[in-house]
């Protein structure tokens, strides 16, 4: 359970660290999975297993070989990672931070930021990316493989940017890409301070993010990886609202307006 601190620190900077929740043989089994999928050795493939930058442009780090591997829904291609995404200690800190009864998989992602070529993940919001998912309720519980630190591209948000609504068309990454930029601040709360905190976590650490908290992570130039399983959570309430393409469509296999349910979005926490 979180302290109402924790949740307060949540609702107020859209971000928690709660510190560690795998120990060493947990991590383990999931660096192993994900070495055979990453490797196409899995019994069953993942979603996307890709480059994400890969065809960009060099400012958003797609020429000189740079890569950010991404894996989305590995928790098909592996029981383990299935398990964790079933965490109980993680869900149940999920679904108090974001009070619901019910929480279901959106979809997971990996992102692994190679050493020395790991590239850059631009600033974004995550709910304005999902364009089939409403309210903008969600949460994301980022699950450390490494130690992610600034050094090796851990990811930098911006405290309190998820009260300021959808601003996705307009962010990018600044010069020094640690702090991002709006390319139009007067729609922008006055006091909104575009200072972004790195969100350093240690191996087997988790740290939450609200779907509309700005959030981008910079190179990794360092000799370590840096790999990391993000689960994004809905609460048992978002519904299906398609207003524009997402890899995970595919799947959904209820009406417009109701609640996206499914055997690809399973139930993963339920309060008794
Ligand atoms: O792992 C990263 O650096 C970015 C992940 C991300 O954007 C997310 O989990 O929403």
């Amino acid at each position: 359970m979180l302290t109402d601190a924790q949740v307060q620190e949540f609702d107020e900077k859209g971000f928690l660290g709660v510190g560690r929740v795998l120990d060493d043989e947990a991590v383990e089994r999931l660096r192993a999975d994900l070495d055979l999928v990453m490797a196409g050795k899995s019994p069953k493939p993942p979603v996307l297993n890709r480059n994400m930058l890969a065809g960009k442009s060099e400012y958003e780090g797609g020429k000189g070989g740079e890569a950010v591997i991404q894996i989305v829904n590995i928790w098909q291609a592996s029981e383990v990672f299935y398990q964790h995404a079933c965490h109980p200690t993680i869900t149940a800190m999920a679904s108090q931070l974001c009070r619901t009864d019910t929480l279901r998989i959106w979809h997971d992602q990996i992102q692994y930021k190679p050493p020395e070529q790991g590239g850059p993940t631009g600033w974004h919001q995550d709910q304005p990316l999902w364009p089939i998912l409403q309210p903008p309720d969600l949460i994301s519980a980022w699950v450390a493989l490494d130690d992610a630190t600034v050094e090796n591209g851990c990811m930098w948000m911006v405290p309190g940017s998820h009260t300021w609504g959808n601003q996705q068309k307009w962010l990018r990454g600044g010069p020094d890409f640690i702090n991002p930029e709006h390319k139009d601040v007067t729609l922008l709360p006055a006091d909104a301070r575009l200072k972004a905190e790195p969100i350093e976590v240690m191996k087997g650490a988790c740290a939450f993010h609200h779907c509309l908290t700005w959030h981008g992570s910079p190179h990794n130039r360092s000799k370590r990886p840096r790999r990391a399983i993000a689960v994004h959570y809905m609460p048992g309430h978002i519904r299906y609202e398609p207003t524009g393409r997402h890899v995970m469509d595919q799947f959904v296999n209820v009406p417009k307006g109701d609640v996206l349910s499914g055997d690809t979005f399973p139930v993963v926490y339920q309060k008794k």
